[in-house]
């Protein structure tokens, strides 16, 4: 029997199951979305599929009972472990009235939950990682024990909100970690022709805090580094910048065709790296998972799918008078 990392990280079989099923839930809303988009039942999709162990990882590293996230629109694996279920994401994806994130007004993946501490963001990149500085700020004032977690793209770390958001938090040594998710692409642009230096993480000596790059196609190692930096912001000493490298499985979003910048054979090859397919290997090598336990697992999460798909889609849409509320003071 192949030894269990897992159990060196402190998880559980049950933890390590729990991962996995949250993996495949966020892979099979997302598929289930691009059906609806293409039947025409639904306006857009913009994918997780390659970033679920990143998200999962990461996001189980956290304290759900008090951490707060600020995910960008790949986001899914992690606001589903942070509580958020596949009928509200369902939601969202209609634009429903009872969509939590918005009420449909927002596009589907900006992502906010208040009891869940899921931040809501804006459309323009990065907005969302000078928010989660001004949160570990508010939390480091008022001496709570939170820390604060934000998530971009590659690409988006070019964006002048990311220097600005970790400078600040390197001087003020606050509670936050930088999670950039990087997928080797932005839209049709290459990671080649995005940055400079070699990594992302390369950037992290010039703001004071360590830099990490790990391989996001596997849950345990993003769990590992994720959860350091959380005990690091909560002793006290600061923020981390870890990037996660991994690669973007659908085309940019649903109104894009990959094919007219990027090789279908370089997708093929990442295909055979996928982490629902990996994990699920190495959660069967280490006996933790079995064909049963499999087939058990994909029916709850394809009824889960199924239940939330029926539900948004025959939920009412909010009424267009709905569209002026909150727009200017009330
Ligand atoms: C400030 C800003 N510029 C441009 C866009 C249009 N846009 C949306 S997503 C995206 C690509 C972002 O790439 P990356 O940060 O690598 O994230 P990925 O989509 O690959 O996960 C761009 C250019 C935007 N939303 N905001
Ligand atoms: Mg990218």
């Amino acid at each position: 029997m192949v030894k269990k990392r897992h159990e060196s990280l402190g998880l559980s079989d049950e933890a390590v199951l729990d991962m996995y099923e949250t993996m495949l839930l966020a892979r099979r809303i997302d598929e289930r979305m691009w059906l609806l988009n293409r039947a025409g039942k639904i306006p857009f999709v913009i994918s997780c599929q390659g970033q679920e162990a990143a998200q999962v990882g990461a996001a189980f590293a956290l304290d759900r009972s008090k951490d707060y996230v600020l995910p960008y629109y790949r986001d899914m694996g992690v606001v589903l472990t942070f509580g958020m279920t596949a009928k509200e994401i369902m939601l969202s994806g209609y634009a429903k009235a009872e969509d939590p994130n918005s009420g449909g007004r927002q596009m589907p993946g900006h992502f906010g939950q208040r009891k869940n501490r899921i931040v809501t963001g804006s459309s323009p990149v990065t907005t969302q990682v000078p928010h989660a500085v001004g949160i570990a700020l508010a939390g480091k004032m008022e001496k709570k024990d939170f820390v604060s977690f934000v998530t971009f793209g590659e690409g988006s770390s070019n964006q002048g909100d990311f220097h600005e958001g970790a400078n600040f938090a390197g001087v003020h040594k606050l509670p936050v970690i930088f999670m950039c998710e990087n997928n080797k692409y932005a839209i049709s642009v290459p990671v080649e022709k995005q940055l400079g230096c070699e990594k992302v993480s390369d950037r992290a000596i010039g703001y004071g805090m360590p830099g990490f790059t790990v391989d996001g196609n596997d849950p345990l190692e993003v769990y590992r580094v994720v959860k350091e930096a959380a005990d690091r912001g909560r002793r006290g000493d600061g923020p981390t910048l870890i990037e996660t490298v991994s690669y973007r499985l659908t085309p940019h979003s649903s109104d894009d065709d990959d094919r007219s910048y990027r090789a279908p054979d370089e997708v093929a090859a990442a295909k055979t790296q996928d982490p629902i397919i990996t994990f699920g290997a190495y959660l069967k090598e280490v006996g933790v998972l079995d064909d049963l336990l499999e087939s058990q697992i994909n029916n709850r999460v394809m009824e889960a799918v199924n239940e939330a798909t029926d539900y948004a889609e025959n939920a009412p849409y909010a009424a267009p008078e709905h569209a002026l509320n909150y727009v200017y003071g009330e």
